[in-house]
């Protein structure tokens, strides 16, 4: 049975966080600075109310994140799956979908633990769901400062710098305000705790590497226009990277460049995927047009600006595939 519960906190979800004793965290695979910037706060927090916590992902901690965790916390199955010997509960930041977090959150529940989410990701309605998910936030990191005050654990300047990483890049540095106002006073009060937030926005966003740098030339390359240039696209294959030692989502990296510029309104592209054979698709839109149902056609979900699914077939069929809906999308949506 779903139970899901919003802002301001169901009293049960609360009840349920303050009776755990021994805590869990886990975030979906590819983690990004919300997920990890989150559950270092709530560790922290945790902690701070003599609780253990502990973080368990799928995937270790991403190199260009090593800033992030200066003490070592997160931790990955891998590695550290005797970490969840001992927990009696199990919450799962940034996305609702258990298959998304991999192995951490499989044997959580098969070894009967609670799993519940904390995500602000439109919830697919079939899912069998406990825990918090309020889409109006801008980041994982803005609710879980809301949750962090409901639960009065404390805030302190190491886990306030976690929150303002999390919530920077998931807005882009402050640009994509899903709560309006309430976004920035969220960051205006995890500033005021102390820590320097300069560091932290040339680690997000000053700090491409060189190979990263490369990369971004030759997708670009490769973009080509569609739709009467309103949108923007490439399929890339394998060897976009040849050469160049790059994190599993360094193409990701690469799409706000399609999507800013002048006169396109969606950004389209794919890539492949882990899984030789299969593809990622991403689309990105400008405030304009909503291409979340585009991903929803292809069998995948996320926002209405920001969205992907995995395709199996032929490349550039599928492309073709998805340019079509998307031209139907833009011409629907803008005449
Ligand atoms: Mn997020």
């Amino acid at each position: 049975m779903q139970r899901l519960s919003g802002v301001p906190f169901e009293p049960w979800l609360l009840e349920r966080i303050q009776a755990a004793r021994h805590i869990v965290l886990s975030t979906h695979v590819g983690p990004d600075a919300d997920g990890l910037g989150s559950q270092l706060a709530f560790v922290r927090a945790a902690r701070a109310t003599g609780r253990t916590a502990v973080v368990v992902n799928e995937d270790p901690l991403p190199q260009r994140y090593a800033w992030l965790d200066p003490a070592g916390d997160i931790g990955h199955f891998d590695r550290d799956a005797a970490r969840l010997a001992d927990v009696d509960f199990a919450l799962l930041f940034d996305t609702h979908e258990v298959d998304r977090a991999g192995r951490p959150a499989q044997a959580l529940r098969q070894a009967g633990v609670d799993v519940w989410v904390v995500d602000h990701h439109a919830v697919k309605p079939d899912l069998d769901l406990q825990g918090c998910v309020a889409t109006e936030f801008s980041s994982s990191g803005e609710l879980v400062f809301r949750l962090l005050h409901a639960l009065n654990w404390p805030i302190d300047a190491v886990a306030a710098r976690a929150l303002y990483a999390a919530m920077s890049f998931d807005t882009g540095s402050f640009r994509f305000l899903r709560n309006q106002s309430n976004t920035l006073r969220v960051a205006a009060d995890l500033l005021d705790t102390g820590f320097d937030a300069n560091p932290v926005q040339e680690a997000l966003f000053a700090s491409r590497t060189r190979a990263e740098t490369l990369l971004l030339g030759r997708v670009l390359a490769q973009m080509q226009f569609a739709g009467n240039g309103r949108i923007a696209w490439a399929a890339l294959g394998p060897e976009i990277g040849e050469g160049l030692t790059l994190a599993d989502d360094a193409i990701g990296e690469t799409i706000p460049h399609f999507v800013g510029v002048e006169g396109v309104f969606v950004a389209m592209q794919l890539k492949p995927s882990r899984k030789p054979g299969d593809w990622k698709l991403s689309l990105r839109s400008k405030a304009a047009v909503k291409i979340g149902d585009v991903a929803r056609h292809f069998g995948g979900g996320g926002h209405e600006h920001a969205a992907g699914a995995t395709l199996q077939g032929e490349k550039d069929q599928l492309a073709a595939q998805v340019l079509a809906m998307l031209e139907k999308t833009v011409a629907d949506q803008l005449g």
